[in-house]
């Protein structure tokens, strides 16, 4: 496939303050010293082979992140050497040798600075947009990094020759058009096999005109589509009174940040210069003449294969508007919405230490920085920096990240996994550790730019993965307090995270409440419902607006009766009256046949865990009428009864998501089997075989050191792109075995 093979051992991940950077052959010193020498790496070095690891799309398109996972157990795993607890009965010591063998492997896996850092890729639209940012600013990526990336893109083609939106997909002309690009700008030559095979279907599928919007975006970036064929993206909407429903501050923020910087780069029609590469791909991408294409005539051009959501008739008609527009555009008018969206997107990088929101911001504000300063520019250099952030190493490749990792989230939910029993006790180092990663992960102020720039107020609060990204998020709030109450009561540590500070965490989660009674992600939902309509991507849905999520209410639900429990007299009258109206939001959503639908992860089991954990939580506790809770948590069980398969797990793929029906996996899997088991033992089932059973396969399925091979993909965003959630396959299980266990003893 590639020339050289992978050079695995000289891959190191360093880490500081949750920072993840993948470096290659690093020295010592601090990870800004080796990005400063990162350009220094010579091409002699990537040629040095490791041998190790392999990866097989076809067997399984998730790797099992063993690049990390390898080293860190050749570094830190010991067998467990404390005392394990006995018991009587089998079952119930069965479950606590596995748990503990998980505990003691997971441990190992834990970076100094007491995160779990973790593979986080999965969507496939994302490296090319860096690649592009790469490409037109003329900053390469070094070559080791190159091989890596070049890697990724071969390992994750589809029999058909395609690519998919994320991994697991079936082709589309999104991902199929930006990998090909991709590997075009890492030098791959146009006659190699796999581009051959791979350019045969863009054609056989009516070639590149058909990519959907962001594609389209991409591709007038690098002069391979002209902006002609892209709908106007009409950037004086920013200038629209703020009291307008449509005014995008109202958007939700990963759509208003995304369509900022895609604003500056349509007002700017920034393109890179015509050379032998551009050419030639103008060739290969098409099936008609580049110079003869109806450009106007391609705006809403999708592939059959890409469509998601269908442009509504709204949107027709105000694309018709906005294009007509631009035949005229005023041209001060236009001067003065782009000055306003440079001066909103330095803010944001400025926020987030150039991290930026998200990966596809990163990149197209990379590409506009640019292009407003210069690549010499102090501000490029920080963008710049900022992109290893977003890269991960696996035996897949270099891919890159969803996000600049899921920190925070991960090591919430690992801290309460392991304090679910009390074996959690015994490694006090690692839940300490874990809690110095929380306690420094909380949001300690406001940027003084945040009401200017629409942010929601973000004192108390826990961002999703760390401060320096510093985008607070509903539910990450509540798991960050969760988990910091959950090791206040263990006494493993000296609280650091004062009285006050988780009075504003609870405040922070207050704030957050919509008046559905639900809670959003980032921020409170701003604009109706109907908003949706001008929704442009074709390849997601529900991207418009924040809505409130069964997830993210339930979790804030478990927040508040956290602190309930814990500080009784904080608030206590709006806490009462935030759960009730959380309880009935929750209760709305449930379907007829007891399940909830999860918006963020696959699918069904994830949220009729949340739904049932916090109904179950919630009883007998005089928020909510009983009966009623009693009804719908039952209702949730029999579901998920009726959905375990014969071997006692439960499985769903990505494909419950995209397709809003539960869609049963061919294998249980062991992360839809942990949140089916939390659910049922959080209700106390009745039937206890049922719950065995399923204990059983976690128990079957686990490997001598106490992992879990990676089974399907986890994670989900806007119904259509899934995303990979590396620790997820051992922080649910510990956590089932632990709650399984914890019932067992208290019997
Ligand atoms: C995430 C990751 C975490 C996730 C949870 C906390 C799990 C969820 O409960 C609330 C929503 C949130 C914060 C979330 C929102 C959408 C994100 C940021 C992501 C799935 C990670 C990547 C995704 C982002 C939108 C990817 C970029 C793609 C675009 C369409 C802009």
């Amino acid at each position: 496939m590639l020339n050289v093979k992978p050079s695995w051992k000289h891959w190191r991940l360093l880490t500081d303050k949750g920072r993840q950077i993948w470096a290659f052959k690093p020295g010592v010193g601090t990870i800004d010293e080796h990005l400063q020498n990162v350009d220094n790496i010579s091409d002699e070095d990537t040629l040095r082979f490791g041998d190790d690891f392999q990866f097989d799309k076809f067997s399984n398109p998730n790797s099992g992140d063993q690049v990390y996972r390898h080293a860190a157990i050749n570094a830190k795993f010991k067998e467990f050497t404390g005392t394990i607890p006995q018991s009587g009965n089998p079952q119930t010591q069965a479950a606590a040798d596995a748990l503990i063998k998980a505990m003691n492997y997971f441990a190992c896996l834990q970076s100094d600075d007491g995160h779990w850092p973790g593979d986080y890729g999965g969507p496939l639209f994302l490296l090319p947009g860096l690649l592009i940012a790469a490409y037109i600013s003329d900053s390469p990526f070094p070559k080791a990094h190159q091989e890596m990336m070049k890697l990724y893109l071969f390992n994750h083609q589809n029999k058909d020759a395609g690519w998919g939106m994320h991994i697991e997909g079936d082709s589309t002309m999104f991902g199929t058009v930006m990998q090909y690009v991709s590997l075009r700008i890492l030098g791959v030559d146009k006659d190699h096999g796999q581009l051959i095979r791979a350019r045969a279907w863009i054609k056989n599928n009516g070639g590149a005109t058909g990519i959907p919007s962001w594609g389209k975006f991409y591709l007038s970036i690098l002069n391979l589509y002209d902006w002609q064929g892209f709908n106007s993206l009409f950037p004086e909407m920013w200038l629209f009174p703020k009291w307008l429903p449509m005014h995008p501050w109202r958007y939700w923020c990963h759509t208003r940040m995304v369509y900022l910087p895609m604003a500056y780069c349509y007002a700017q029609r920034i393109k890179a210069p015509e050379n032998k590469l551009i050419l030639s791909l103008r060739d290969e991408l098409y099936n008609e003449d580049f110079a003869a294409i109806n450009w106007p005539k391609q705006r809403n051009a999708v592939c059959a294969k890409d469509c998601y959501t269908t442009p509504s008739p709204v949107l027709k008609w105000m694309n018709f508007f906005t294009n007509h527009y631009e035949t005229f555009a005023c041209s001060w008018l236009r001067k003065k919405a782009t000055d306003y969206i440079l001066k909103y997107l330095n803010a944001e990088d400025e926020q987030t230490d150039y991290i930026d929101i998200g990966p596809v911001n990163k990149a197209i504000n990379s590409i506009c920085i640019w292009h407003a300063y210069g690549k010499d520019s102090e501000q490029f250099k920080k963008h710049s920096a900022r992109w290893y952030d977003y890269l991960w190493v696996a035996e897949d490749g270099m891919k890159m990240s969803g996000y600049n990792g899921s920190q925070l989230w991960d090591t919430a939910f690992a801290s309460r996994a392991m304090l679910e029993s009390d074996l959690g006790k015994l490694f006090p180092e690692t839940i300490a550790k874990s809690y110095k990663f929380i306690d420094l992960s909380q949001i300690k102020a406001e940027h003084a730019t945040h009401a200017e720039f629409f942010r929601h107020p973000m004192i108390g609060s826990w961002p999703f993965s760390t401060a320096e990204n510093g985008w607070p998020v509903a539910d990450c709030t509540a798991e960050g307090l969760s988990a910091a109450l959950a090791v206040h009561h263990s006494g493993l540590v000296e609280p650091a995270i004062s009285e006050s500070r988780i009075h504003q965490g609870a405040d922070s989660v207050l704030s957050y409440q919509n008046p559905d009674g639900g809670w959003a992600t980032y921020e409170l939902t701003r604009a109706p419902k109907w908003l949706e309509k001008l929704n442009p991507s074709e390849v997601f849905a529900d991207i418009m607006i924040d809505y409130s999520w069964t997830e993210c209410t339930a979790a804030c639900v478990i927040a508040l009766l956290d602190i309930q429990e814990s500080y009784p007299g904080y608030k206590n009258s709006e806490i009462h009256q935030a759960i009730t109206a959380g309880l009935h939001f929750i209760l709305k959503q449930q379907k007829p046949d007891g399940s909830w639908y999860g918006g963020w992860a696959v699918c069904f089991t994830y949220a009729t865990w949340f739904g049932v954990e916090a109904l179950s939580k919630a009883r007998g506790k005089g928020y909510y009428d009983d009966a009623v809770l009693v009804v719908a948590i039952n209702k949730a069980c029999s579901f998920l009864a009726d959905k375990q398969k014969i071997d006692g797990g439960w499985g769903e793929t990505f494909e419950s998501c995209s397709k809003l029906v539960y869609t049963e996996a061919k294998t249980s899997q062991v992360v839809n089997t942990a949140w089916a088991l939390m659910a049922l033992m959080a209700a106390d089932f009745g039937d206890k075989k049922l719950i065995e059973a399923g204990i059983n396969v976690l128990l079957s399925r686990q490997t001598d050191l106490g992992d879990w091979a990676q089974e399907s993909i986890s994670g989900v965003f806007n119904y259509n792109c899934m995303i990979t959630y590396a620790n997820y396959r051992n922080i649910f299980p510990i956590w089932a075995l632990g709650r399984y266990y914890r019932l067992s003893v208290q019997k």
